[in-house]
């Protein structure tokens, strides 16, 4: 893998990231794919709408359709059809948020499937051994991802865990054909998360995640945590904040210095018909919209709002047509890609603090 910065504004950095099916400009958002597609898109959309690396699980692709499946489709890429990058985490955050954990030792993590509540286990070396055999371009170690609220001690503890992990990590991995991210935890203790990067930099990580964040503590602790970890993290090295987060989130997380994002919230809000706009959020079941012949968003130029007004799309979701998701998914992913796009623009052009205030302006002021 290669990342170069190819400019700065303060801690904001636009970049470059080349793995071995192709390359993306950062700060970057990744469509979730945890089943092997995004859900309500197709590929087709998905590279359309602008994004070369899309995230995906191993605990799900583990389970099904399994190891043995995608090895003999010739790998990930094969299987599903996707032909750009492919990042997929570990499976032990699925495996806590989930709730179908078992026991967590010292070697590793026992859960149940979610699907037949059959027993499994997973080592920090069986989920590299996954990840370069079905031939992901980045993978995650496992980690422990420290909840919130959670003692000093605990966090100490989980955290301590979590760099011992890291290391059998890297003393698994057997190919530089898929790069290896390591993972900051630490929960919301500037000491630990301090300590935490200390020791992970000095492994051979082609990339750094922060997480343990966005698990239900203030925001301002996550922004604090963020503002502290991602500057000490090593400035060659991309910097991943996972499973992060609204359009506010990312602007706040960019300027600390953060490359790379994933989130179900513009794939799942687009189910539940909260749409993304300029103007702010639009919750589309809403009855002001029966009659509203306008589109969407005047200031979006994705499928849907070149084709279809409010009142279309109110009438898809209450009557739960199947466009409904289509229409909704591809707008708000089309919003999450402008969105970076314009980050990315305003980086490369010294403008960013003023791109942020401006955005955050309008997607505050009162949804139509
Ligand atoms: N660890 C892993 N995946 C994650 C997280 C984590 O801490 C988070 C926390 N927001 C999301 N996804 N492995
Ligand atoms: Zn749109």
């Amino acid at each position: 893998m290669e990342f170069k910065v190819l400019s700065t504004c303060g801690e904001a950095r636009y970049g470059k990231l080349k793995g071995t099916h192709g390359e993306t400009e950062t700060p970057c958002f990744m469509p979730v794919g945890t089943l092997g597609a995004v859900k309500g898109v197709t590929w087709k959309n998905v590279k359309e709408m602008g994004y070369s690396l899309v995230l995906s699980n191993v605990y799900h692709l583990y389970l099904r359709p399994g190891l043995e499946v995608i090895e003999e489709a010739g790998g990930i890429h094969s299987f599903t059809g996707w032909k750009d990058l492919i990042l997929t985490d570990s499976g032990g955050f699925q495996v806590f948020s989930l709730g179908s954990l078992m026991k967590l030792t010292e070697e590793g993590v026992e859960f149940c499937s979610h699907l037949d509540g059959s027993k499994h286990f997973f080592t920090p070396e069986f989920v590299i051994e996954f990840e370069e055999r079905i031939g992901v371009d980045i993978g995650m170690v496992l980690d422990e991802c420290t909840p919130y609220p959670a003692t000093y001690d605990y966090a100490k503890h989980s955290m301590e865990r979590t760099l011992r992990w890291a290391k059998r990590s890297i003393e698994a991995r057997t190919t530089d054909r898929t790069a290896l991210f390591g993972i900051v935890q630490g929960g919301v203790y500037e000491d630990l998360r301090l300590k935490c990067v200390e020791e992970i930099t000095r492994l051979p990580f082609e990339g750094f995640a922060i997480g343990g964040l966005s698990v239900g503590e203030p925001k301002e602790e996550m922004y604090r945590i963020t503002r502290l970890v991602a500057p000490n993290l090593p400035s060659d090295k991309p910097r991943y904040l996972m499973g992060v987060g609204t359009p506010e989130d990312i602007l706040e997380a960019v300027e600390a210095g953060v490359d790379m994002f994933d989130c179900v919230m513009p794939t799942r809000n687009a189910r539940n018909g909260t749409l993304f706009t300029s103007y702010g959020k639009v919750n589309i079941k809403a009855a002001k919209y029966k009659k509203d012949f306008t589109p969407l968003d005047p200031n979006c130029d994705c499928y849907t709002c070149r084709n279809f007004t409010k009142a279309y799309l109110r009438h898809l979701y209450v009557s739960r047509e199947v466009n409904s998701v289509i229409l909704n998914t591809i707008h708000n992913l089309h919003f999450y890609a402008k969105l970076m796009e314009g980050i990315r623009e305003a980086i490369k052009e010294g403008r960013f603090a003023q791109f942020k205030e401006e955005f955050l302006r309008k997607f505050r002021g009162e949804g139509s």
